[in-house]
């Protein structure tokens, strides 16, 4: 197949973009054969059935690398009791809070969960997304970690987008473990992950090193189980206080230190240094109003790439939108409109150790999105509107 008539945005890894005005990209199968100025298409690809795309924006398809986006129930009733004054030990009493969503989570069937998260992936499509990083993490038993990994590889079966997993046992203490954490990452955490890798359901290894969750110590005994068993690590770092998460997340040499807008320009260094992308997630910020932002310009003064990612969750990140996420991070954070398409392709696919997506050149999978826009800056500067003409995912439309 022959893209022809394309306003081609060319994403590079080192931050630069070319826009190729009257572009052409040639499909070979599920590969980008060819990608260029439409003057110098070479012989073989003039043959080609032909799609006009009426001079549309071209760009690699979107990917959201960091979602929780399998999950039992939601939380709206606490947003509604929050809003109406409610404390947090009112919320927590009437049932809210993390535990609710694992209560939830635990009491679902399988099909239910996947029914439910469908929903949810399907406005990700709609958006131009073909590749999902989804997180366990609401299981905290191994039954049912087990049963979100399984729900989350089954998306891909039956909707047209890839699926990666991670393993986020340590994503909080299970009430049946209250108060002790360390027999929780021994007892169930660590076993369950030798379980979900020998079912060969865990693509990378995640934590939440906070101090309402796992301490540096605990993730660590996690982190090493994960290099033993040849998996690579991400991790939720410096969401809401400094815990020294960020620069044990690039020791480990991890895909991604995600949150992190309570790092420093140390942390920053050590992450440009270990080569982690540095994800940041505006949904959650707006979601509790945070009022620390991640720091974007220490991250460029590094090197760090930028990701972006719905986060998508039923506490705090109830967004299932990649193009809204990418005009948070401009209008929030103050990256800049190629930043975001950056972060939302070429970085997100790095942030997922995934080396042949997010950009349109030879040899990368040909998951592209046309665009009812002439320019790039048009993805991230509107809110609520979804300018996707079409989708195409391993070369198909
Ligand atoms: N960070 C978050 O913001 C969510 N998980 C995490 O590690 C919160 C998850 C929830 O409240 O359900
Ligand atoms: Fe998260």
């Amino acid at each position: 197949m022959l893209l022809t008539n394309a306003h081609i945005v060319t994403l590079k890894d080192d931050h630069s973009f070319g826009l190729i005005a009257d572009g052409a990209i040639a499909i070979h199968g599920e590969q980008i054969a060819w990608a260029g100025a439409a003057a110098d298409v070479p012989a073989p690809y003039r043959e080609a059935q032909t799609q006009d795309l009426g001079g549309r924006l071209v760009t690699p398809a979107l990917i959201d690398c960091h979602t929780h986006i399998v999950f039992g129930g939601n939380r709206a009733a606490e947003f509604e009791l929050r809003l109406n004054g409610a404390s947090y030990e009112e919320v927590a009493k009437a049932g809210g809070g993390i535990v609710s969503t694992v209560t939830a989570t635990r009491a679902a069937s399988e099909d239910a969960l996947l029914a439910d998260a469908l929903t949810r992936v399907d406005t990700l499509i709609a958006e131009g997304v073909t590749l999902i990083e989804v997180k366990s993490g609401y299981g905290l038993d191994r039954e049912t970690e087990l049963k979100m990994l399984r729900v989350a590889r089954a998306i891909a079966q039956v909707r047209p987008i890839e699926v990666r997993t991670s393993f986020l046992g340590a994503h909080a203490v299970p009430p049946e473990f209250d108060g002790n954490a360390d027999a929780y990452i021994g007892d169930i955490c660590i076993p369950t992950l030798r379980a979900a890798h020998a079912l060969g359901l865990v693509d990378a290894v995640d934590g939440f090193c906070e101090g309402i969750a796992f301490d540096t110590a605990q993730i660590t005994r996690v982190f090493d189980v994960a290099v033993e068993l040849g998996l690579p690590v991400k991790l939720h770092a410096e969401q809401l206080s400094n815990t020294g998460a960020t620069q044990l997340a690039a020791r480990y040499g991890a895909l991604s230190a995600d949150h992190v807008e309570y790092a420093t320009g140390a942390d920053a260094r050590a992450l440009g240094g270990a080569g982690t992308v540095a994800v940041v997630l505006p949904g959650a910020f707006y979601t509790l109003r945070e009022t620390q932002s991640p720091p974007i310009q220490a991250f460029r003064d590094a090197g760090v790439a930028m990701a972006l990612a719905t986060d998508c969750n039923p506490g705090t990140s109830p967004l299932t939108s990649a193009l809204l996420t990418m005009n948070m991070a401009c209008t929030l954070f103050r990256m800049t409109p190629l930043e975001a398409l950056l972060g939302m392709t070429a970085h997100a696919a790095r942030a997922l150790g995934v080396t042949d997506r997010g950009r349109i050149i030879p040899g990368a999978r040909a998951d592209l999105c046309v665009w009812n826009a002439a320019h790039s800056a048009e993805l991230a500067y509107r809110i609520g509107f979804n300018p996707l003409h079409s989708r195409i995912f391993k070369g198909s439309l």
